[in-house]
């Protein structure tokens, strides 16, 4: 431990610690832009610069370490008027169209303006062309709102190991964009959207329909079904400014109902739905001497990863579309046919954490008969924009219900939504298909939580089955390199694309660096699943009603010929 001083307050703080981090454990909260906790710490945007007694210049505190004895200021004149200064510069040539901006009232950048009381911006620098990429389904990226942080080239490379984004050009023309200046479509973008949730401006987002469901919302012949992923309903009250980690699956079914769509419908159905395909797919894989490991396909990140750097996987990825596809087939067919509707006249829109969720919708395989599954797909933050528009006070709205039919959900479809929900609600089925018994353990906690990769060993019916579960590219590449060499084998692996699983996908509220630096999202918005999860009276896929009924009204059994059709693909590679 060292003590030191900062702002006249003596603070002792363990020797590794930066003057930034120091700061804060007394309540100082000093600005940053560039800085994102354990991934972008390099000093570049000299926001968060200090004075230090004896030092000839003004340190930046998110790189400097601190020191026995040290005398610290942070709020000086001097320091106040350097932090305008290097604002004002980057504002100079920085496109201000804020009023029109997808980023204004929760940019990181107007907000650090605002704060350092910027009125106006005594020079204008040269603005460079603006380039914008609209081409992919999933990703925006705009040139001329980009500052340089370099935040979203060291989430790529550093936590995502795909490193698409980088430094092009030099000096004034220095660019961020993929190499030789491609677009994001002709790059080997997943479309994770981490970029997206780590940019403080709006360089980087999504690509957005919100017109488009509101035209289908608005005409009379078009029936408009929604559904909502898992991990939406333990983020999206972050946009109407409620504690992360606040579970609003009631409130958000009332404003989708009061935004006029014909029915709402969960996701979290069509995940029990998968779990009974994957978890028969599964045991007749270890039957048959099928491929194995099995690894899940739900998470069309992960998917493309896979299709990009690991074509050879393929046959180990799991035939089964994932629960956003599984639920669109299903309503444009047993929906279409029970309620007496046209499947043409069906507009199918999901709410999704995720931007890779928008390229997976539009995925030509994936069509039954040349008609997709889900029409448009909007990240939780567009349905934040469209509760925001309709002028909905979220906040006084009664918890409503999911319309019956296919909206009834187990706690197994929940945790769908965090790193390791999906092996767990796979194991609470198969679990009880090999025992022939409604098992009560049923909490698989060694597959939960945030570390790295996790595994467990279940031994069911005399049998040992060994799994894996990857969240986050970077580990997925670990893990897929142990089972290549040889160094570890499974039976079934779960891969998510983003760390954390889909509730800090690329598509959930932006959070400010300076809250990440305290708080671990992942950890805080799953809590809201395993919450919702343990207060099910079903927390089993299998036990789910309607599943039963589906089944016997209608797909037969799971792997049916049937299912096959609606609810199974394959992947090229
Ligand atoms: Fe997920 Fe999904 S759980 S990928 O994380 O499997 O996006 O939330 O909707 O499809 O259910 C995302 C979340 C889903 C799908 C489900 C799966
Ligand atoms: Fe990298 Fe993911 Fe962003 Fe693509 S979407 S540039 S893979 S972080």
């Amino acid at each position: 431990k060292v003590t030191l001083t900062i702002d006249n307050i003596q603070v002792e703080v363990p020797k590794e610690y930066t003057i930034l981090e120091a700061a804060r454990t007394i309540g100082v909260d000093i600005p940053t832009l560039c800085f994102l906790k354990d991934i972008n710490e390099i000093g570049a945007c000299r926001v968060c610069l200090v004075e230090i007694e004896g030092a000839r210049a003004l340190q930046a505190s998110c790189v400097h370490p601190v020191a026995e004895g040290m005398v610290v200021k942070t709020n000086t004149k001097k320091l106040r008027d350097a932090r305008k200064s290097t604002v004002e510069l980057i504002l100079s040539s920085h496109n201000r169209e804020c009023l029109t901006c997808s980023r204004s009232k929760n940019c990181e950048l107007q907000s650090l303006a605002e704060e350092l009381n910027i009125n106006e911006i005594p020079f204008e620098g040269e603005q460079l062309e603006a380039v914008v990429d609209a081409k992919s389904h999933s990703i925006v990226r705009d040139s001329s709102k980009c500052i340089l942080c370099g935040r979203c080239v060291n989430v790529c490379r550093e936590v995502q190991k795909i490193g698409i984004l980088d430094f092009t050009n030099r000096g004034y023309h220095t660019e961020v964009a993929p190499a030789f200046s491609k677009s994001m479509d002709e790059a080997p973008c997943i479309y994770c959207g981490q970029c997206i949730t780590n940019c403080p401006v709006a360089a980087l987002r999504e690509k957005e329909d919100i017109e488009r469901v509101w035209d289908a919302i608005e005409d009379p012949e078009t029936h408009v079904v929604v559904q909502t992923a898992p991990a939406v309903r333990a983020a999206l009250g972050e946009e109407f400014g409620l504690p992360i980690g606040t579970r609003v699956t009631g409130k958000m079914v009332a404003a989708l109902k009061r935004l006029g769509f014909d029915k709402v419908f969960d996701t979290d159905f069509a995940a029990d739905l998968t779990i009974m395909e994957e978890g028969h797919e599964l045991l007749h894989r270890i039957q048959e001497g099928g491929t194995l490991p099995m690894i899940t396909s739900c998470s069309p990140g992960w998917v493309r990863f896979a299709e990009f750097y690991y074509p050879e996987l393929i046959p180990n990825l799991s035939s089964c579309k994932s629960p956003q596809q599984m639920m669109g087939a299903i309503i444009k067919s047993y929906y279409a046919e029970q309620s007496n509707i046209d499947p043409k006249k069906i507009f199918v829109v999901s709410i999704m954490p995720c931007t890779s969720k928008k390229t997976e919708a539009a995925r030509p395989e994936l069509e039954v008969n040349g008609v997709r599954d889900v029409d448009a797909v909007l990240t939780t933050r567009e349905l934040g924009k469209m509760i925001k528009q309709a002028r909905i006070d979220f906040m006084k709205l009664k918890d409503a219900q999911y319309d019956t039919t296919l909206g009834d959900y187990t706690g197994a479809g929940v945790i769908f939504g965090a790193t390791g929900g999906v092996m767990e609600a796979a194991l609470r089925t198969v679990a009880d298909v090999l025992e022939g018994k409604d098992l009560q353990d049923i909490e698989y906690t060694t597959v939960r939580g945030v570390e790295g990769i996790k595994e467990a060993e279940v031994t069911l019916g005399g049998k040992t089955i060994k799994v894996a579960v990857a969240h986050g590219t970077a580990q997925a590449i670990e893990l897929i390199d142990m089972i290549k060499s040889g160094e570890k084998e499974y039976h079934f692996v779960e891969i998510m694309g983003c760390s954390g699983g889909c509730v800090t996908g690329g598509g959930q509220p932006h959070v400010p660096a300076r809250v990440k630096m305290d708080c671990d999202i992942r950890v805080e918005r799953a809590k809201a699943l395993y919450e919702e999860d343990a207060a099910m009276t079903y927390r089993k896929s299998h036990q789910n009603p309607l599943i039963q009924k589906l089944y016997s009204d209608y797909l037969e059994k799971p792997n049916s010929h049937k299912a096959h059709k609606l609810l199974h693909t394959h992947y090229e590679a």
